[in-house]
């Protein structure tokens, strides 16, 4: 897209938004710089909002907290500040103040019409502003550049048996490339808090670059022949990403692949990757260690892993019952499965009250360039009956699906077959979103996180219960 264009989709959306400083705008007075020079153009005047806006709000109320909220995960309680994303129950995610439909109008792109680049969205996320054709050409080249990993990581992935889990190998080696944090060398040197920033930024400029060589190593000896192809430097993090995994040849998988990095990148600060990575982060573990535990709680279950789960799922519906059966067949299989005490992956959320933006626009993507495969028909087939049985089923707070219920059935369809695999891709968007935020954490000395806990006993007593 170029860059008149974007700016023009842009002007609606931004004449919606509140007038906030750092919600998203065209950044033409910076068109030559770099990310970097424009962050450090951009955090003396954030550090000074947040200065002024502590001072003069710092004692509002955000909210109560009951006992069951103590009990029930922390749900609804507002004690987090993220910069990147907030998450609305009814519409979904913004980035900055936009839409994923925004998004798609407004970040450049590689093919005129095509998805975002992920390059433009972490752009994005990191200052607030909308990135010009050149600027996210630069920051492709710039990933390209630091996209060799030490040689010690590829032997540690080499080395690993491969029915250890991929996002346990993801993780083992995002640990390893610890050894190469700027952030954390400068700490045990001395640095000022007030340059902490810098290396959080270098150091996660380092691993997003990195996770291609890391992800696509995974890939390739756990389900290929263990080659991995070299990493292109004019090209852009998707189609490299796409090529070490072995899929550059479908330049439509390569365009999933920009519009999957996009939209699974950032879901505000409260969910368990996101939340972690920010956690861990304030005790100043550098980003590596921060991400790594993220990463660790996005492999679970009730989070990315359900993505695998979902394709799981839906594959063995279909061998039991076939892909043309009946709604009847279908309620009853549900039934089942919530009978049997289990969840059905891909469905309900713990913020969201309505179909999750993320899954249209991969529905979106599959009427476009799959509208004919029969699993699609039947992912469509189950969104027209799962939230009524889910409904009647009575207990969950959003019957609709979220991300998750559809992103398997697309992969599938070019020949990613490998479900296990599937939360590593989820992981290497999810850095985007997570390593934006520590940078503005470092940059506005967000300090060691640690909110209170009562035990079951001093909590009865403070309420005089028995
Ligand atoms: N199928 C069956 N039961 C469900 C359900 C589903 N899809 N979603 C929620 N429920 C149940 C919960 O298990 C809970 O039951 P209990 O009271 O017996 O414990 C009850 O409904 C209330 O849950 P909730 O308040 O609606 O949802 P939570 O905020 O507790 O949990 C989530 C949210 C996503 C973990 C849950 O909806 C779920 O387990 N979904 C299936 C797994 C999934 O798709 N996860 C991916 C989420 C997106 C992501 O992070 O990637």
């Amino acid at each position: 897209m170029s860059a008149l264009r974007a700016f023009s989709s842009l002007k609606g959306v931004a004449a919606r938004q509140a007038p906030l400083r750092f919600q998203a705008a065209r950044s033409y007075a910076s068109q030559a710089k770099t990310l970097k020079e424009r962050l450090a153009e951009i955090i003396p005047e954030k550090q000074a909002e947040v200065k002024e806006f502590k001072k003069a709000y710092g004692n509002k109320v955000l909210g109560e907290v009951t006992v069951d909220q103590a009990y029930g995960g922390m749900r609804g309680i507002k004690g987090l500040v993220w910069e990147g994303s907030v998450l609305d129950a009814e519409e979904g995610i913004r980035f900055r103040g936009l839409s994923i439909p925004e998004c798609q109008k407004a970040l450049p792109a590689a093919v005129a019409g095509g998805e975002p680049l992920p390059e433009s969205l972490f752009w994005l996320l990191v200052t607030g502003e909308v990135p010009t054709d050149e600027q996210v050409k630069g920051l492709s080249a710039e990933w390209a550049a630091r996209a060799a990993i030490p040689e010690f990581v590829e032997e540690l992935i080499d080395r690993c048996p491969k029915t250890l889990h991929p996002m346990s190998q993801f993780s083992l080696a995002v640990n390893a490339l610890q050894h190469e944090s700027l952030f954390a060398k400068a700490y045990s040197e001395g640095i000022h808090k007030s340059q902490y920033w810098d290396p959080t930024f270098e150091d996660t400029m380092n691993l997003i670059a990195k996770l291609p060589n890391i992800a696509g190593r995974i890939y390739r000896n756990v389900y290929k022949d263990g080659k991995v192809a070299s990493i292109e430097a004019d090209k852009d993090y998707s189609y490299n990403f796409s090529k070490v995994l072995g899929f550059e040849g479908n330049s439509d998988f390569v365009e999933l692949m920009r519009l999957y990095l996009t939209i699974h990148s950032d879901h505000e600060g409260g969910n368990v990757s996101a939340h972690t990575t920010h956690l861990v982060g304030s005790a100043l573990s550098d980003p590596y260690l921060s991400f790594a535990a993220g990463l660790n709680g996005l492999a679970g279950p009730l989070h990315g892993l359900a993505n695998q789960e979902v394709l799981r799922w839906t594959l063995k519906l279909k061998d039991s019952i076939g892909i043309d059966a009946s709604e009847e067949q279908i309620k009853k299989y549900l039934w089942d499965t919530l009978n049997g005490g289990q969840v059905v992956p891909g469905y309900g959320h713990a913020v969201l009250r309505k179909t999750d933006p993320r899954y249209t626009a991969q529905r979106e993507f599959a009427l476009k360039h799959l509208p004919d495969d029969p699993l699609f028909g039947l992912v469509s087939k189950l969104y027209h009956i799962i939230p009524g049985v889910l409904t009647e089923h009575g207990k969950t707070k959003n019957p609709w699906p979220n991300v998750d219920a559809h992103s398997g059935v697309l992969l599938q369809y070019y020949g990613l077959t490998e479900q296990d695999y599937y939360t590593v891709l989820f992981g290497v968007s999810r850095a985007l979103g997570v390593t934006a935020q520590l940078i503005a954490d470092r940059a506005l000395g967000m300090p060691l996180e640690r909110p209170k806990s009562y035990s079951t006993a001093h909590l009865k007593k403070m309420f005089g219960a028995n």
